[in-house]
């Protein structure tokens, strides 16, 4: 932070940087894994950073939560078992029980500072953490996965960039656990990354997924406060028959609009729809 503005720099954006206008500094603190950072801002609501990357403001959330979560939970006809590795301002998990057809939802979070602080500044978010089919784990996604065989219908990674404690749920033996993981007709969906910035890695990312899950493509959605205004997902499936680029459950216009300000059935089908350039470098 300096005069006043945070400045969100990055060797994975390099040139550019997200700068935001600071009122109040709520939190700071070195956790076990990451530089944690929270502070009021003059105009997106209160933001999270993680080792100087914007995890999350309160004005756009929702556009990245709902989508990352909502693209894989109706994807898959009837999800009653979810886990959730990293998202420990709980916001993923808030879109998780929306779904009626859930019994389960699990979170596993690497870094309880993140979770703790959330419940403290974030109660729009946190409010997942209170729904009784919950529960949490503070731990590494990748060690956790290993315990768990054929057990989860949709599993949901909203994780950090890959530099940093998330770098292994970028590579494929972290796709491998997932697949394994999951029940028959599992889905999955991960932070993809950006195509403006990271096309390469997303190429290698897809090109990982689709060695280990017969269907995997990818979405994107639009974000202010993300580098570049957008970010991805890697949506796949274990059933090579479906069509993750349509939803196989939608929700009435009414319900859309009670349950969601920005997914809609519409946004599933457009969010696959890639511009040239992307699309050529992801047909892999
Ligand atoms: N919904 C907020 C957006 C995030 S949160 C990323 C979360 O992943 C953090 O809470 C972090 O503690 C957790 N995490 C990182 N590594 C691991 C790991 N190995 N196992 C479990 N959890 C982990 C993502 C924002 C994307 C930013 C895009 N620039």
């Amino acid at each position: 932070i300096k005069d006043g503005w945070f400045s969100e720099t990055s060797e994975m954006w390099p040139g550019q940087a997200m700068t935001l206008k600071v009122k109040e500094v709520l939190h700071h603190e070195k956790s076990k894994f990451q530089d944690v950072l929270v502070f009021e801002s003059t105009d997106h609501g209160t933001v999270l950073v993680l080792d100087n990357v914007i995890q999350c403001t309160e004005r756009d959330e929702f556009s990245y939560q709902e989508m990352i979560t909502h693209l894989a939970m109706n994807s898959h006809p009837n999800p009653k078992k979810v886990l959730v590795i990293g998202g420990g301002d709980g916001g993923v998990l808030r879109e998780v029980v929306k779904h009626e057809t859930v019994e389960k939802a699990i979170l596993c979070d690497i870094d309880e500072a993140v979770i703790r602080v959330s419940k403290k500044y974030l109660p729009g978010m946190s409010i997942g953490f209170e729904h009784p089919n919950v529960k949490t784990h503070i731990g590494d996604g990748f060690k956790f996965l290993a315990d768990y065989k054929n057990e989860f219908d949709v599993i949901i990674t909203d994780s950090s960039d890959p530099e940093g404690p998330a770098e292994s749920l970028f590579q494929k033996p972290y796709f491998e656990l997932l697949n394994g993981a999951l029940r028959e007709g599992g889905v999955i969906t991960t932070q993809a990354e950006n195509q403006w910035l990271h096309l390469s890695l997303i190429t290698d990312l897809k090109k990982a997924c689709k060695e280990v899950f017969p269907v995997a493509e990818y979405a994107y959605t639009t974000i202010p406060t993300y580098p570049s205004g957008q970010i991805g997902f890697m949506v796949c499936c274990k059933d090579a028959n479906r069509n993750v680029r349509v939803p196989v459950r939608e929700w009435s216009r009414e319900e859309e609009e009670k349950l969601c300000r920005y997914y809609n059935a519409d946004i599933h089908r457009a969010s696959f729809v890639l511009p040239n350039f992307a699309r050529k470098a992801l047909d892999v």
